[in-house]
């Protein structure tokens, strides 16, 4: 296969990675990043080309494609990728870019297919990538197993499907042993999205994530969402009172005895699981707290599991409640502009006006996404200004974000300097 040629390095490509290694190196972990890497084009193109093209990302749902050739789209920055289930089971990752002359191959955001055909002059490839068939015109000598498409990586675990452009990805694997362990009772096997959002915001991929760090915001901004959520998920949480205490007891001693995990579990910074109590007698995250599905996920007889919250840096964190699954990706398209898609997920065989309603199923966290995009958005507007100062976190509310950006910082630096990852 012929590499790809790059153009030479220009001055200001460099200049960028040297400022953002010393923006990096010199901050003070508990403000706020410096203005550019919230705005600035280059930053933006500096961070897709090192975090995004390094790092494993959430991709989708294994249940999303539930057969042999179901495929799901998607783009990584400029990169579109598919992901497809091959005759044996497992999924094939590959660049969603024709061998030919380079056209987008599946157009489609989800589909199936017998063989992946391209619209432009409809070379077809089998499920796991090889080109069986490029038209008569190629001339004799043509050689069909030069042009087949280029894999990427892809693991599936615990109904999660993460994907990796490296050649060599970071390790994964205590990550996806532990998923495994903690999604074993949902039966993801047995699952559907019942209904998606795709929003769009206009603000920095960090300020998603970074919103979606804390709960400090929470009281002011989220009504809907506090009927149900606890603003702390950790005993050992400054703000944990008595009764959450107590509360969590209970229910772990609940959960303890059908088995059902819910030990706090940090894989470094960038994978954490926990089980947590929902409010005192509410079940799920519906506007009356009670089951939005009313088939329980698995085979569960009782729906009052509290939430296990799955965080995965650096684009995604879930909420898994006992009749239905929130699962949340972030995928940044510009410096300014994030896609966050949501997908609501419920059994298998639940049917829609009978199980559930799915607007009372969404309800909750339509309402909560857009008043976290409107927050993004202004904190969006607000650093743009010549104005903005990185300005300090609260260490007890704000732990979370104080993390994240550690993570982040750590993760460039390593990128910048062509350090091998040494975290599991
Ligand atoms: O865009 C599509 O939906 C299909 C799937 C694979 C190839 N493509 C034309
Ligand atoms: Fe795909 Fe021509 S670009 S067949
Ligand atoms: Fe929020």
């Amino acid at each position: 296969m012929h590499s790809l040629v790059r153009l030479p390095e220009d001055d200001v490509r460099q200049q960028t990675r040297y400022a953002v290694y010393d923006m990096l190196s010199r901050r003070d972990p508990r403000l706020s990043l410096e203005q550019p890497f919230y705005n600035d084009q280059r930053v933006f193109e500096l961070e897709m080309e090192t975090l995004f093209k390094s790092e494993w990302l959430f991709a989708a749902m294994g249940c999303e494609m539930p057969k042999k050739g179901n495929f799901v789209t998607l783009d990584i920055g400029d990169n579109p990728i598919v992901i497809v289930r091959g005759g044996d089971g497992t999924l094939h990752g590959f660049h969603n870019v024709c061998r030919h002359r380079g056209s987008r191959l599946c157009l489609h955001e989800k589909g199936k297919v017998a063989k992946l055909v391209c619209p432009y002059h409809q070379w077809t490839y089998e499920l796991d990538g090889r080109l069986l068939f490029a038209g008569q015109d190629m001339g004799d000598d043509f050689d069909l197993s030069a042009y087949g498409l280029q894999p990427l990586h892809v693991r599936e675990a615990g109904g999660f499907v993460f994907v990796c452009l490296a050649e060599t990805p970071p390790p994964l694997d205590d990550f996806l042993t532990t998923l495994e362990h903690y999604m074993a009772l949902y039966e993801m096997d047995n699952a559907r999205v019942a209904v998606q959002s795709d929003i769009v915001e206009e603000a920095n991929w960090k300020l998603v994530i970074e919103n979606n760090r804390e709960c400090y915001h929470c009281s002011g901004a989220h009504p809907e969402l506090l009927a149900s959520l606890q603003e702390f998920d950790d005993t050992d949480d400054p703000r944990a009172s008595d009764a959450y205490r107590e509360l969590v007891k209970r229910q772990q001693a609940t959960w303890e005895a059908c088995n059902i995990p819910w030990q706090l579990t940090r894989l470094d910074r960038r994978n954490r699981l926990t089980r947590t109590p929902l409010i005192d007698g509410i079940v799920s995250m519906t506007p009356d707290g009670k089951v939005g599905c009313q088939k329980l996920m698995g085979s569960l007889t009782t729906p009052d599991l509290g939430s296990l919250r799955i965080l995965h840096l650096p684009n995604s964190w879930n909420h898994c409640l006992g009749d239905h699954l929130i699962t949340f990706r972030v995928l940044p398209l510009g410096p300014q502009r994030t896609l966050v898609t949501t997908k609501w997920i419920v059994r298998g065989d639940a049917v829609e006006g009978t199980d559930y309603d799915p607007e009372r199923l969404r309800a909750v966290w339509d309402a909560t996404n857009d008043q976290d995009r409107r927050l993004a958005e202004e904190n969006q507007r607000g650093i743009n200004s010549m104005a903005y100062r990185p300005g300090p976190y609260s260490p007890t509310f704000e732990f979370g974000v104080i993390d994240f950006l550690q993570w982040y910082g750590e993760r460039m630096l390593t990128h910048l300097t062509g350090e091998e990852a040494n975290e599991s």
